[in-house]
């Protein structure tokens, strides 16, 4: 229990120092875009933290840390958003790539880590899920909360 805290904890120290100091608010000639960085776990089958809060407007760079034994999805949108892709990564596995735009939804192999970045424009709540098979109703989601 302890261990795998530290795990953790060291996950988002190492987050933070990727970004630069994680001192915000000072302007700097890095080429980075100052999104800010979220690392959440996957696990079979579940992500942790389950909850997160974002700023609207705001990018933010999600690094899914795949420590599962499977693979896992991370889709983002809204509950109609998940439903409908649920449905459709029920009938053709292809393509979490929607064409244009930014990218939604990314699929992380175990033991690996996958990268999202996106910009919550509406204050609510969105959601990530997982749509491997059987994942999303197992309730392997993120709650988002966009204020
Ligand atoms: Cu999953």
């Amino acid at each position: 229990m302890r261990g795998r805290l530290t795990v953790v904890l060291v996950l988002i120290a190492l987050a933070g120092a990727a970004c630069g100091g994680g001192h915000s608010g000072h302007t700097s000639s890095g080429a980075s875009t100052g999104a800010k960085t979220v690392t959440i776990e996957m696990r079979d089958i579940a992500y942790s933290p389950d909850a997160v809060t974002v700023k609207r407007g705001e990018t933010v760079r999600f690094v899914f840390a795949n420590r599962g034994t499977a693979p896992h999805d991370a889709f983002i949108g809204d509950e109609a958003a998940q439903a409908a892709h649920e449905k459709e990564m029920g009938t053709a596995m292809s393509g979490m790539d929607h064409g244009h735009g930014q990218t939604t939804g990314i699929t992380v192999q175990p033991g690996k880590t996958g990268q999202l970045e996106h910009a919550f424009q509406a204050a609510g709540t969105t959601l990530i899920g997982c749509h491997q098979p059987g994942h999303y109703a197992a309730g392997m989601k993120v709650t988002v909360t966009v204020v």
